[in-house]
């Protein structure tokens, strides 16, 4: 039987994980977009992060009907670019398809259905047709919809924000490797901000079927032809000994996605640049020790930890330098509501010293915008926390290379 890929040195598991996949279609176009963004960034010596964001799909068969597929909606994403472009950097948004984008993310999805910021204005006196009149915003959203406004057109029209799409896991694979190594002319400014949520499993290509996976028996003068596995095969539809027309399970067997972090600290990425990856838990107890095997495992400059029920409040850097843990919160008062979120989690991820309570990063909030609601968006100091990291690291490069 052929080795696992999870049993392979890195190197040898990326040559055989990305000869396993046709590239997608869209790569060479987006290369060349990104080629172009690159070059210009770099000849204006501006610093470019790629932010990852959104989830990624396993398909379960080539011609895909079903796929498994992850919760995130791109939120942190969307918003971390946003405040990127704040800062002054190039961002090259790799992004799962119709998840949430910086700037139109406050005004889409049903969360913040554009159509709710619309109003039709009251016809114009003595107009002919009275039934005709402008649609315009609501008064209420006026200034915080300007604002939105001209962020992002000024992102677009000074060529700052690039948005690349992907869907599948493989897909994100190459997108990130290409992207990663086109990087390579900005050296220490470049920056990795990976926040999309990659699956861990995969149906590898040589154990997926054709076509649509068939949830009952067919006959026998079809099953050649049909999606369900043969004999060896890791993928099937329950067992075979039901008749005709009756009822299957599913059974799935998916081997793990090779760690593709190796390779980008060690192979894709620029020298000098800095990677930055999330860790995703949901127990507290896990989080932080996770954090900082990641760190340790892939020896890269910033493991940011997040819980699913208070990641829109608080999150954790896990840096090989002190402080090595530092926990960033948004105050009580300042925090969104959320529906998926449990306020009674914040704090409880946190190692405590002595048995103190754990402290909240007094920031001011002035510079972080928040959305609709006014609750202050965590991304607003992720952030410039980050930016002082990536700050100190080339201040070194630059000092080590006169
Ligand atoms: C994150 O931890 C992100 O912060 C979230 C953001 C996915 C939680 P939303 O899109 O959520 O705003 O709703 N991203 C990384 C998750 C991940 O898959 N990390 C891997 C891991 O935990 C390492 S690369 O093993």
């Amino acid at each position: 039987m052929a080795p696992a890929l999870g049993d392979m040195e890195p190197a040898e598991a990326e040559s055989v994980y990305f000869n396993e996949y046709p590239p997608p279609k869209a790569l060479p176009k987006h290369e060349a977009l990104a080629r172009a963004f690159i070059e210009l960034h770099v000849e204006a010596n501006r610093r470019v992060v790629l932010v990852t964001s959104g989830g990624t799909t396993v398909p379960l068969e080539t011609q895909t009907v079903r796929f498994i597929d992850n919760f995130s909606a791109g939120t942190r994403g969307a918003t971390s670019a946003e405040y990127f472009l704040q800062q002054g950097y190039a961002v090259i948004f790799l992004h799962r398809q119709y998840s949430l984008l910086p700037y139109s993310r406050h005004y889409s999805h049903s969360t913040n259905c554009f159509l709710d910021f619309m109003d039709e204005a009251p016809p114009v006196v003595g107009a002919a047709n009275q039934d005709d009149g402008s649609i315009v915003v609501r008064d209420e959203y006026q200034d915080q919809m300007r604002d939105v406004l001209r962020k992002y057109r000024y992102a677009k029209k000074n060529n700052r924000l690039l948005l690349l799409p992907f869907t599948t896991v493989a897909e994100y694979m190459f997108e990130l490797r290409s992207m990663a190594k086109l990087m390579r002319p900005l050296g220490p400014n470049a920056l990795f901000y990976l926040a999309a949520a990659v699956s861990d499993f995969f149906i590898p290509r040589n154990r997926m079927v054709e076509h649509k996976i068939q949830s009952s028996e067919l006959p026998p003068e079809y099953e050649k032809d049909s999606a369900v596995g043969g004999e060896g095969d890791e993928i099937y539809t329950g067992e075979n000994e039901a008749e005709p027309g009756s009822r299957k399970k599913l059974v799935i067997n998916l081997d793990p996605v090779p760690k593709f972090l190796h390779r980008l600290v060690d192979g894709w990425a620029p020298d000098g640049s800095m990677v930055v990856s999330f860790k995703l838990e949901t127990d507290p107890a896990l989080l932080v020790y996770k954090a900082r095997t990641a760190l340790q495992r892939y020896s890269h400059h910033l493991v940011i930890g997040n819980l699913l029920s208070t990641r829109k409040w608080e999150v954790v850097f896990i840096t090989p330098d002190a402080p090595h843990e530092r926990w960033i919160r948004v105050p009580k008062a300042r925090r969104s509501k959320s529906i998926s979120g449990v306020e009674d989690q914040v704090g409880l991820a946190e190692i405590k010293k002595g048995g103190a309570a754990p402290t909240e990063t007094r920031q001011q909030p002035t510079q972080a915008e928040g959305p609709v609601d006014d609750g202050l968006e965590i991304e607003g100091l992720i952030i410039p926390e980050l930016v002082k990291l990536h700050d100190k690291m080339i201040e070194k490069k630059n000092k080590a290379t006169p």
